[in-house]
């Protein structure tokens, strides 16, 4: 650790697709924040820490900002706002493919005001031609006083080093807040409940992501060492606790085998993984249900 070590909290933002857990995943090299091209998917603040010699970044991955429409949205917003305050940046993530939308623009309005430095991050420039970014620029500079703006692809890691670099630029001096080689704060059992819920966003296409969450019942390691895994899946409906389910089941095998890959992967050892699937109805507007499943409130 050097002398003038740097450390701080950054906030991503940006609407939903843009790329924040995938730039989150680039940045500490696993996979740790929930992907997937259905909207709203992160609801909790994910830690990444990323750790060199000279600084230490503590990411938080903001659920999405948008107008609240339940309970858990209202909850979603009053996480982003506090954050706002508290973080020494703010990535402000935008899709250059898809351009500035409402989405973008409710954002900007709500950073009005906030005296923490935004870094316009302009993602996944993979997908036009450089010429077309200058006028987005333009566009961008018009509305917010952005401290500065860098042009990224968080899927192929271009330019993320730069961004990194410009992070660095606004942290204050500091100390490692967390070990070297820890990449997240969140217990195990998060991650894998988040694993799971992302293989069902995956493989049932016509569900609405916001009426699944996950719990992790049970884990623990076994004699042989095999750890197993009991999780519940929560539904709104009856429907929909068919469709995770399945003909046959076959669809709750399929998103069984995926989420045991890829925690298999995450923990190191072999798992044994047990799904079941429950109705809870209108879970979202009753805040001990929330808090039931492990929001923090
Ligand atoms: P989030 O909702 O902001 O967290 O977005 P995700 O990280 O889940 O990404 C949404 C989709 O955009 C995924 O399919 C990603 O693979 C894709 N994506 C993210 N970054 C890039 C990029 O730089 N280039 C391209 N082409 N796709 C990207
Ligand atoms: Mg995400
Ligand atoms: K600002």
């Amino acid at each position: 650790m050097k002398d003038n070590h740097k450390s701080g909290f950054v906030a991503i933002i940006g609407r939903p697709n843009v790329g924040k857990s995938t730039l989150l995943n680039q940045v500490i090299g696993q996979k740790i924040a929930i992907m997937s091209d259905k909207p709203q998917t992160t609801r909790n603040k994910i830690q990444g820490v990323y750790t060199t010699d000279e600084m230490q970044i503590v990411f938080l991955d903001t659920p999405g900002i948008h107008k609240p429409k339940s309970k858990l949205g209202s909850f979603m917003m009053k996480v982003a706002e506090n954050t706002f305050h508290e973080v020494d940046a703010i990535l402000f993530l935008v899709d250059v493919a898809e351009g500035i939308g409402g989405g973008d623009r409710f954002i900007i309005e709500q950073l009005k005001g906030v005296k923490t430095p935004v870094l316009l991050v302009l993602n996944k420039i993979d997908q036009v031609h450089p010429e077309a970014l200058l006028p987005i620029i333009a566009t961008y500079k018009d509305l917010y006083d952005f401290a500065e703006i860098v042009p990224i692809s968080a899927l192929q890691g271009n330019n993320v080093s730069t961004l990194l670099k410009q992070i660095g630029h606004y942290l204050p001096e500091g100390p490692q807040y967390y070990p070297a080689d820890q990449v997240t704060d969140y217990p195990e059992q998060f991650i894998c409940a988040e694993l799971i819920r992302e293989k069902i966003l995956h493989l049932t296409r016509e569900e609405i992501p916001h009426s699944i969450a996950v719990a992790i019942e049970s884990m623990k390691v076994e004699d042989n060492g095999v750890v197993s895994i009991g999780a519940i899946i929560f539904v709104e409906r009856d429907s929909q606790k068919g469709i995770v389910i399945g003909k046959q089941g076959a669809m709750l095998k399929e998103i069984g085998q995926q989420a045991r890959r890829d925690i298999e992967a995450l923990l190191g050892s072999k798992i044994f993984l047990e799904l079941w699937v429950k109705v809870k109805k209108d879970w979202r507007n009753r805040e001990h249900v929330l808090k039931d499943l492990g929001f923090r409130l």
